[in-house]
């Protein structure tokens, strides 16, 4: 297969250089939005298209080849999975081609790397968005299709790569996508999961957990790498030796030593200049088998050490925003911290050999969130009792590589590790820990606040108490060079609220990075429609430089354009109601209001506010079925932490009370309800460009950023959203006439907490919420079982309403009626919309990145060589 010549990569300039007529000038934006977006495209643009001028013929013949000689089949016999990997094979053949490319580049010029360290990566289906940053998304289409296969169907095959929750884990997916293609060199660190997130069900609308098997029959994008394997030891002592000069020297005598397995995806950039690596490292016993003990005839006892060490990245923990506290999960985090900087530092000496003076320079970690942060004792370990380095050496060392996002202020969510764990299981880390935390209490602590024993007890990194706990927030901070939050309102919360003494020791130690999305995915590839409509109007190079797509603002109010804009969310939304017909069975309309809630089920992201509102609604037209408001359709996705008792309850009401309204003949289909079993990242790709309405109504100061609000914005969906993580920077972009906003802001949340707020004054004050609350007492929606809903009613109001659910309702309902109003309104609701996806360009991920490399990773891009 022939690569790309310089001739086509000429033509492709010439042809982005020549302005397209309908392009009209941008409108106004933020000033620093447009300079940070700008100078993003530093990176030399290829369109993608013209990159590899593969022909549908010879991406046939090569997909043939692979059913033949990978999938060891042909034409006749194969089936659609064996077409997916032996098309995930043809793409390959450039994918891994490119990898070896990138890595010789970065290793020739000696390149500083961000190395990205996340217990989770929320990838999705990787077959398309590789087809769509390599530019053969049409010719694969035309090639299985003239090979008598659906395109679609054969995509269909792959499953999710679901080694994540939620947020956190998707994030850092979009985010090592755009390190790739602004062509900076990285690499994610991660665990390799035999088991990602659960795949949910629904018996009687309640939800149960599947294991999720994406590796069952094999994965065609990943490559083992052995040559790379690690040997990490846990549990066991520690003794001190004291050398002959008198140095005390520490020797850890590990219990166990678990060998940890690479295993790299690539992540192709855009344009697939650079494809970066994704390192995820699976648990395997190491090769030490207990003959003595089998030869004692204890041959199970002798396996059981491989059961153990295999357990270690067996699953991910499904729990999003609660700390647990899980042996195993301190285990996890350890084993891929430690194979982590290992790697780091064996890729780092082949350059460099023993001298370490380089090594800052070289090297930045950033860490996502707390999980990994056991890595900062990790590192001093090796420097100390390994490199034989000085405590001060060492120390300057790790405060100049590491830096820490925090992604939740919920108290719940902060992990904090039992002292007694800590020893059992990382003896030596503790140590280090305990000295960590004495150098700071008494060194820079003592200076700011002297004597003040209140404030060092906060800030020590050890919570007294009978239970003595490691915090491990505390660690991050004092660990790192620089800590960011992930939308202005949270970082500020973060600095005010979570961290105010260290944000006064370390005045330029706390920044903010606003979380983004890849619009390579989340616009390019899940909504090719609208895709095109863009590019005929925009520069084509817009999924590299999204400020250009606001050259369709200028038509927001254009009569034909709005026509095109609406037919194509129409028909996403046919599409959506044949999904929701096959994974529900009801019927929806296409052309009601689609009004969509996809996220984590949690109580602060208030799924329960959006379900007694719908609750009103159906009074409301039981009481008047001409009641004036568009047909709706209310969506829901969502997958609750197995554990989480109150989550699950919220699920059930909400398929109760959906599978009542839809089956009630008397609102005469005026509202249906709808909730998606399984919401999982290739789902959220199809519901997305369906979206009329992105409902982001999280209690003011609890949702971190939010990126789900990006992304439905993004695709025209018109925000229904509280003043609360990037909400409020979303609607500062698309301006407050293109968003719906409504409830308490972070402060009046404060206030109504501080003056004892009280659910049941809003119960008595408001006739309709006491009708819909009281609703969950009665068998109307759980036949022959009354109460079965009461513990949602419970939550709201003998338990207090902890998030505010029955105060900000009335202004939640006054917003759904002024959609109402808008969405009747098809000129007004047309602009909107095209003005939505027009004005989302702060939210690519590439301009997150671009600022984390301004402020924080100071990284060089380096096109790699042809
Ligand atoms: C210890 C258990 C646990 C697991 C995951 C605690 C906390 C987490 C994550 C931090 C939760 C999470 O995904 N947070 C979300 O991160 C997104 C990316 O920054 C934000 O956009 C969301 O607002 C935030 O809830």
């Amino acid at each position: 297969m022939t690569t790309t010549t310089t001739k086509t990569r000429r033509t492709a300039k010439a042809t982005a250089k020549k302005t397209v007529t309908k392009k009209s000038t941008a409108a106004k934006t933020t000033k620093k939005t447009v300079e940070a977006i700008k100078t993003i495209s530093n990176a030399t643009f290829v369109d993608p298209n013209e990159r590899f001028d593969i022909s549908t013929e010879e991406l046939k013949d090569s997909i043939v080849k692979h059913l033949h000689v990978t999938q060891g089949t042909d034409q006749n016999k194969a089936n659609e999975k064996a077409w997916f990997n032996a098309t995930a094979a043809a793409v390959n053949e450039i994918i891994f081609e490119r990898v070896t490319k990138t890595q010789k580049t970065h290793f020739n010029k000696d390149t500083r790397a961000v190395h990205y360290l996340s217990l989770e990566f929320l990838m999705g289906r990787l077959l398309k968005n590789n087809m769509c940053n390599i530019g053969l998304m049409e010719t694969a289409a035309a090639a299985l299709t003239e090979l008598g296969q659906d395109f679609h169907a054969v995509a269909e095959e792959e499953p999710d790569l679901a080694l994540g929750n939620g947020g956190l884990g998707r994030l850092a997916a979009c985010f090592i996508d755009s390190l790739a293609t602004l062509q900076y060199p990285a690499i994610g660190y991660g665990i390799h999961y035999e088991h990602g997130l659960f795949n949910q069900t629904f018996q009687d609308g309640r939800q149960f957990e599947r294991p999720d098997s994406w590796r069952e029959y094999g994965n065609p994008w990943e490559i083992c790498r052995p040559e790379s394997v690690q040997e990490i030891p846990v549990y066991g002592y520690v003794e001190t030796k004291y050398t002959d000069e008198g140095k005390v020297q520490k020797e850890w005598h590990p219990g166990r030593i678990i060998k940890g397995v690479p295993w790299d995806i690539p992540v192709v950039g855009y344009g697939a200049t650079t494809v970066n690596v994704l390192r995820l490292w699976e648990s395997r016993a190491s090769d030490f088998f207990n003959w003595d003990v089998f030869n004692a005839g204890g041959y199970l006892d002798s396996q059981v050490e491989n059961v153990q060490a295999e357990t270690i990245s067996k699953v991910l923990y499904p729990n999003d925003e609660t700390d647990q506290g899980k042996e195993l999960r301190l285990i996890q985090q350890y084993f891929f911290c430690a194979c982590s900087i290992k790697d780091i530092v064996r890729r780092y000496k082949r350059a460099h050999g023993e001298d370490w003076s380089q090594f800052v320079e070289q090297v930045v970690v950033q860490l996502n969130d707390t999980h990994p942060v056991v890595a900062i004792p990790e590192l001093m370990r090796i420097l100390i009792d390994r490199a034989g380095m000085e405590w001060d050496q060492a120390w300057d060392i790790c405060q100049g590589v590491f830096a820490y996002t925090n992604h939740t202020l919920l108290p719940e969510a902060l992990e904090k590790w039992s002292v007694r764990l800590f020893e059992k299981v990382l003896p030596r880390h503790l140590e280090i820990i305990y000295e960590i935390n004495s150098r700071f209490l008494n060194g820079i602590c003592d200076q700011f606040f002297p004597g003040d024993d209140a404030i060092k007890s906060k800030l020590s990194i050890i919570q007294e108490g009978n239970e003595k706990m490691v915090r491990m927030g505390n660690l991050a901070v004092i660990g790192s060079f620089k800590v960011n939050g992930v939308a202005q309102v949270h970082s500020a919360l973060v600095k005010s609220d979570l961290f105010p003494e260290f944000n006064e020791i370390w005045q330029d130690k706390f920044t903010n990075v606003t979380n983004g999305v890849t619009p390579r995915r989340w616009l390019k590839s899940c909504n090719p429609r609208l895709s095109n409509l863009i590019s005929e109007y925009a520069d084509k190079d817009w999924p590299v430089n999204q400020d250009k797509i606001r050259a369709i603002e200028s038509l927001a109010d254009n009569a034909k354009f709005q026509k095109r804009y609406m037919d194509i969310k129409h028909e996403n939304k046919v599409d959506l109601a044949e999904v929701i017909k096959d994974l529900t069975g009801v019927e929806v309309d296409p052309t009601a209001l689609f009004d969509i809630q996809i996220k984590r089920l949690h109580e602060y992201k208030r799924q329960q506010l959006n379900l007694i509102h719908i609750m009103a609604l159906y009074r409301r037209l039981l009481q008047n079925p001409d009641y004036p408001m568009p047909k709706r359709v209310f969506i829901f996705g969502a997958k609750a932490a197995p554990g989480y008792y109150l989550a699950k309850e919220i699920i059930y009401a909400i398929n109760k009370v959906a599978d009542r309204i839809n089956n009630d003949s008397r609102i005469k289909d005026k509202l249906k309800v709808v909730f998606l079993p399984n919401y999982r990242v290739s789902l959220a790709e199809k519901m997305i460009p369906a979206a009329d309405v992105s409902e982001q109504i999280s209690t003011a100061g609890k949702e971190a950023s939010g990126t789900g609000n990006m992304k439905l914005a993004l695709n025209g969906a018109i925000t229904v959203g509280t003043l609360d993580g990037a909400n409020i920077e979303i609607a500062e972009e698309a301006g407050e006439d293109n968003v719906v906003i409504f409830g308490l802001t972070v402060d009046e949340v404060k206030k109504a907490k501080a003056d004892g707020y009280n659910p049941w004054d809003y119960y008595y004050g408001n006739e309709e919420l006491k009708a819909v609350l009281d609703w969950f007492d009665t068998d109307y929606f759980t036949p022959g079982k009354p109460g079965e809903l009461a513990a949602v009613k419970r939550s709201l109001l003998d338990d207090g309403d902890a998030y505010l659910c029955l105060a900000d309702y009335e202004s939640y309902s006054e917003a759904h009626k002024k959609v109402d109003v808008l969405f009747n309104d098809k000129k007004t609701w047309a602009r909107m919309a095209i003005m939505n996806t027009a004005r989302m360009a702060k939210f690519n991920s590439d301009r997150s990145i671009q600022d984390y490399v301004d402020n924080i990773w100071k990284l060089e891009a380096f096109s790699v060589v042809e």
